[in-house]
């Protein structure tokens, strides 16, 4: 095992930045991008994460310390099977997370802690006013425990010095909350308070264990996937979408788009699907305002699509994906994921999608329940395709089915109208000219 310092990584200019919390002990296991330190700007909170797997050797800063870009603040004892990891730690060697939009800029080795991000990678909390929360005057662990809670640190009065918001005025605001009544109303997006809490035992008194702490990407995607999962009410629509004939063009048109670059799957067919019919449903390319009153019904239409990555969901946004013909949301979807796998998306790549696609076609199921990325409204989930006997006209004919989980919030779609949406899907997938279709 080779010893090797861990210094600040570039901190965009700031100097003299305030440790505010040290999450490591000498002799502690830490992975790559495991969080070190948390330091406190003051206008954003940011990790220093690990560069690579290892054992802490020496801790060489403490909590109320001061570091400035380069600032040496451990020893790591580096994996050996790592040795090149060291070497690559000015590079992030974990995706980006967007920073708040009141945040100064940050480099990316530097990453914000889970309150402030505007978007990252799979739900959005529908509620929490993510400019003001980042904007609010507490700790680390105070917004964390904020998050957890699902409560908004814009709306929570800070009694601590100069206002600052501490845990204590969390817990009264919650207090007040449930004593009004108020913890779930509005657009849904109280704290889920008063649910009741998962015990978690001592393990060890069962067999050995190992901890390991969540990655980033989970401990930001987490309480925004328990946030919609709670505050919206969902409703899944199963539906099979009839892609034989589909299949046969996709077939015949694979070896002229890969020899253009382009990977041609049934995934670029079913965002051009998508596109066609939330153009025929607008209302499923709209969100609720923070009031929970009204619909805002988006102009533009920007395509989310899951994508499994090794450290963990993301969700890219693929642009006005209502001005892409089929090729080029296969390009888009290409390039997107490739970015998203090597830890490469920037911010904006990952925000401002209207409508998500779920697709574990690839991997195999039948049907899932997609948890909505909220505040959008509804999400595709699409499983496997499957050859199968279809009874037509007397006969079974085989066909090549393909599985559509529709998850919607119940609170501005009805089911009439989440069973019309995934009949038309199903439709415009078995149009293939019209899924060709030049756009306009
Ligand atoms: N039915 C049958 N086969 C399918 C299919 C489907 N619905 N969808 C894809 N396939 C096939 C493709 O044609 C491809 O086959 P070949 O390699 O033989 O050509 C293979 O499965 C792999 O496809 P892919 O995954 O490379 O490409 P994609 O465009 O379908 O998907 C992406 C891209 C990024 C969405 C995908 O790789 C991925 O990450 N999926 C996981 C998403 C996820 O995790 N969702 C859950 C979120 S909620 O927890």
């Amino acid at each position: 095992m080779a010893s090797r310092e861990i210094l600040v990584p570039d901190l965009g200019g700031f100097k003299d930045v305030a440790i505010i919390d040290v999450l490591v002990k000498p002799g502690d296991r830490v992975e790559a991008d495991t969080p070190l330190l948390t330091l406190e700007t003051e206008k954003a909170t940011m990790d220093v994460p690990s560069p690579a797997a290892g054992v802490i050797e020496k801790l060489l800063v403490q909590k109320g310390g001061l570091v400035s870009t380069g600032t040496a603040v451990a020893l790591l004892a580096v994996d050996a099977s790592a040795p090149s990891a060291m070497a690559a730690a000015a590079a992030p060697t974990v995706p980006a997370v967007p920073t708040a939009p009141t945040a100064p800029p940050m480099p990316a080795a530097v990453k914000p802690l889970p309150a402030a991000p505007a978007a990252a990678s799979a739900v959005q909390a529908s509620s929490i006013n993510e400019a003001g929360f980042a904007a609010a005057h507490a700790s680390p662990g105070v917004r964390r425990f904020a998050r957890e809670l699902g409560v908004d640190l814009s709306r929570v009065r800070g009694t601590g010095l100069k206002g600052r918001i501490v845990e204590g005025d969390v817990k009264a605001h919650v207090k007040s909350l449930l004593t009004a009544g108020a913890g779930t109303t509005g657009t849904g997006t109280g704290s889920g308070s008063g649910l009741p809490r998962v015990q978690i035992p001592d393990f060890t008194q069962f067999g050995a264990v190992e901890v390991k702490p969540l990655g980033r990407v989970k401990r930001i995607s987490g309480p925004r996937l328990h946030a919609s999962w709670v505050n919206l009410p969902h409703v899944t629509q199963f539906d099979e979408a009839d892609i034989t004939d589909l299949e046969a063009m996709r077939v015949k048109l694979k070896d002229r788009a890969a020899a253009q670059g382009v990977k041609l799957t049934p995934l670029a067919f079913v965002l051009r699907a998508v596109v066609r019919t939330l153009q025929q449903f607008p209302h499923f390319n709209a969100s609720l305002d923070a009031s929970g009153e009204n619909l805002v019904f988006k102009k533009y239409l920007h395509l989310g699509f899951a994508a499994d990555t090794p450290n963990g969901l993301l969700v890219p946004v693929i642009r006005d994906a209502d001005k892409k013909d089929v090729y080029e949301l296969a390009r888009a979807l290409a390039v997107l994921s490739e970015k998203a796998r090597a830890g490469k998306l920037s911010g904006p790549e990952m925000q401002g999608g209207c409508f998500t696609v779920s697709s574990l076609g690839g991997i195999g199921g039948t049907a899932f329940t997609p948890i909505i990325n909220a505040p959008e409204l509804a999400i595709l989930g699409v499983s496997r395709s499957q050859m199968k006997p279809v009874y037509r006209d007397g006969v079974f004919v085989p066909r090549m089915m393909l599985p559509l989980s529709l998850s919607y919030d119940h609170r501005v779609i009805d089911g009439a109208d989440g069973a019309r949406f995934s009949t038309a899907l199903a439709a415009q997938l078995a149009d293939v000219p019209g899924l060709l279709e030049a756009v306009p």
